[in-house]
C-alpha cells in the first residue's frame, strides 16, 4: 500500500507532480540500526566466509556499503552519545559506560539527531538498548513512577528501552518513561553501591545461575539464572525474559513503522544483540556452529529482516533511508562463560583488522555501515572515510533541517558521501579508547596513554601506550609496524590536529 502522500502526488497528475514529487522525497522516513558490538566481520556482506546475514546483506546489495566507516568511541556509551549529539564524548568526563542508574548523560537542552528530526515535524522513536542515563542525576530514577528528564526530553516521542545494557540492572522495559508491567506493591529499588537486604548475589550463589555464569564481573544481582552487574529488587513481574528480547524489541520497532506510516518518521533501534548475557531465542539456537554468539547474530540478522518486511508491505522501503551499523567493535569474552571463545574456529569478528571492542586499534571503532535508500541512492561499496559523529549534520541536511548554533559542534555534513556522489568523506577521524587517535585514511596516530596494553580477561589488545604510535594504515591495515621515530613530521602533524580538536 502507498502512504497517503504519495497517492495526494499522483492524483495531481504527471506535470504537476514531479516537482512536489522531489520535494516529497526530502522527507524520507530515515531508521538507524544500531547493533551493539557486531564487529566489521561479523556480517557476511564484509567477507567474511564464516557468517552467512542474508538480511543485512540484502540491504548492503541495495545501498551502499561502507568499508572505512567509524565509530567515535569503542565502548557504547561515548559511542552513542557522539552519534546523538554530534559532539564528540570525550569533550566531557561524564560520558564513559553508563551504570544502570546514571543519571541522563545527554542534557534536556542539548540538540540530538532526533530533536532535529523532531523540529522538522517527525514522528520520532527510539527502541531499544539505551546506555545513556536516565533521570536528572545517578540513583534518583523513580522507576516505580514517570522517569524524567528521560528521552522524550531529547526528541523521541515515544520511546521503549532497556535502561542500561542486558547485562546491568534495573531488567526491565522502560515504555515512555514507566517501567512496563510494574505492579506497585512490589516496588522497584535499583543500586550501584550496595546490596539490598535479603538480595542473593551471584558471588555468593553460583548454583542459582543457572542460563550462563560469568567469566569476570557480573556477579551481582541476580534476574532469571544470570548475575548483573548492579543490585536490584522488586519488580518481579516487570523482568524482562532474555531469550525474548529481541522478539519484543523488535515487535516495538515493527509496530512503530505500521502506526506511522502515513506521516514521515525517524526510528532508532538499537537492538540488545549481540551484547552480553548472550540469550538468543531457542529457535535460533544452533543456527551457527559458534555457539550464543554467532547464533545472537543471526537473531540480530533476523531482526533487521523485520524491519525491512515492515518497510516492504506498507510500500515504503522506496523513501526509506535505513542505515545499519555498530556502536563499537567486537569482543568474544565479555564476562560470561558462553563458550564463545571455544567455538569461535575460524570466524574473524573483527575482520582484517587489529583490536576490538575498548581497543583504540581499528577493530575497535572501524565499524559496519550500510545505508539503503532506493529513491535516492545507487547501489555501491564505498571506501569513503565516514563516521557516526557527521550522521546529525548530514541528516540534518537531507531534512533540511538548520543545525542551531552551539549544537553538534564536531558533526560536519558528509550527505554527498554517504549517498555515494562524493567520494572524499572526512579529512580524518578522531576515535577514542583510553586515548585518542586521528586516522586520515592513509596514516593513524595514536596519543601516548596511560594504561595496560592488554586486558588478559577480554583478550583485547587496547593500543594504549606510552610512546606515540603511528601506522601506515593503506600498507599495513593491520596496524603492525609503529613508524613514529621514521616519520617525526608526519606525527607532528596529526598530534597538532588532535591538539586543535581539543582547543576548539
Ligand atoms: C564492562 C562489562 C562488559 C560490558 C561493558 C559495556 C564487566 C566485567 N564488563 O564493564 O560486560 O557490559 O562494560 O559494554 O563488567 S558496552 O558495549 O555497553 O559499552
Ligand atoms: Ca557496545
Amino acid at each position: 500500500m502507498e502512504n497517503m502522500k504519495t497517492t495526494f502526488l499522483f492524483s495531481l497528475g504527471v506535470t504537476y507532480c514531479l516537482p512536489f514529487l522531489s520535494v516529497a522525497q526530502e522527507r524520507p522516513n530515515v531508521i538507524i540500526i544500531l547493533a551493539d558490538d557486531i564487529g566489521y566481520g561479523d556480517l557476511s556482506c564484509n567477507g567474511e566466509p564464516t557468517i552467512h546475514t542474508p538480511n543485512v546483506d540484502r540491504v548492503a546489495a541495495e545501498g551502499i556499503r561502507f568499508t572505512d566507516a567509524h565509530a567515535v568511541a569503542a565502548t557504547s556509551t561515548p559511542s552513542r552519545y557522539s552519534l546523538l549529539t554530534g559532539q564528540y564524548a570525550w569533550r566531557r568526563k561524564d560520558t564513559g559506560i553508563a551504570t544502570g542508574d546514571a543519571g541522563m548523560v545527554i542534557r534536556p537542552d542539548q540538540q540530538t539527531i532526533a530533536s532535529q528530526f523532531r523540529q522538522a515535524g517527525y514522528t520520532t522513536g527510539a527502541v531499544g538498548k539505551w546506555h545513556l542515563g536516565l533521570g536528572l542525576t545517578a540513583g534518583s530514577q523513580d522507576w516505580n513512577g514517570y522517569i524524567t528528564p528521560g528521552p522524550s526530553d531529547i526528541g523521541f516521542e515515544y520511546s521503549y528501552i532497556m535502561a542500561a545494557t542486558g547485562d546491568r540492572v534495573p531488567c526491565v522495559y522502560v515504555e515512555n518513561q514507566r517501567v512496563v508491567n510494574q505492579d506497585p506493591r512490589d516496588p522497584i529499588a535499583v543500586s550501584y553501591v550496595q546490596p539490598f537486604p535479603g538480595e542473593l548475589l551471584g558471588k555468593d550463589h553460583p548454583e542459582l545461575l543457572t542460563v550462563v555464569k560469568p567469566s569476570h564481573g557480573h556477579d551481582q544481582a541476580i534476574v532469571n539464572g544470570i548475575s548483573r552487574i548492579g543490585y536490584m529488587k522488586g519488580g518481579t513481574q516487570a523482568l524482562w525474559i532474555d531469550e525474548h528480547i529481541a522478539d519484543s524489541i523488535t515487535a516495538k520497532a515493527v509496530q512503530f513503522i505500521h502506526e506511522h506510516k502515513e506521516e514521515p518518521f525517524f526510528l532508532y533501534f538499537a537492538t540488545n544483540d549481540i551484547h552480553v548475557p548472550r540469550v538468543p531465542h531457542p529457535r535460533f539456537r544452533g543456527m551457527t556452529s559458534m555457539g550464543v554468539r554467532g547464533d545472537a547474530i543471526i537473531e540480530f540478522d533476523w531482526s533487521v529482516g523485520q524491519i525491512l518486511e515492515a518497510l516492504d508491505v506498507n510500500g515504503l522501503t522506496e523513501n526509506t533511508l535505513i542505515i545499519i551499523t555498530s556502536d563499537n567493535g567486537p569482543v568474544v569474552d565479555d564476562g560470561y562463560a558462553d563458550s564463545a571463545v571455544e567455538l569461535l574456529g575460524k570466524h574473524r569478528p573483527w575482520g582484517p583488522f587489529r583490536g576490538g571492542k575498548y581497543s583504540i586499534f581499528k577493530a575497535g571503532t572501524r565499524v559496519p555501515f550500510i545505508l539503503r535508500y532506493p529513491a535516492q541512492v545507487q547501489p555501491a561499496i564505498s571506501g569513503a572515510l565516514v563516521s557516526h559523529i557527521d550522521l546529525f549534520a548530514s541528516l540534518s541536511q537531507l531534512i533540511q533541517q538548520p543545525v542551531p548554533r552551539e549544537a553538534a559542534p564536531d558533526s560536519q555534513d558528509h550527505l554527498a558521501t554517504f549517498f555515494g556522489t562524493d567520494p572524499s568523506g572526512r579529512a580524518y577521524v578522531i576515535e577514542q579508547a583510553g586515548t585518542l587517535s586521528v586516522y586520515d585514511g592513509t596514516w593513524k596516530y595514536i596519543e601516548p596513554g596511560e594504561g595496560e596494553p592488554y586486558n588478559p580477561l577480554t583478550d583485547t589488545e587496547t593500543g594504549v601506550s606510552p610512546e606515540p604510535q603511528l601506522y601506515h594504515i593503506k600498507q599495513d591495515r593491520g596496524e603492525q609496524e609503529n613508524l613514529a621515530d621514521i616519520y617525526p613530521e608526519k606525527v607532528r602533524e596529526l598530534k597538532e590536529l588532535l591538539e586543535k580538536e581539543w582547543e576548539k
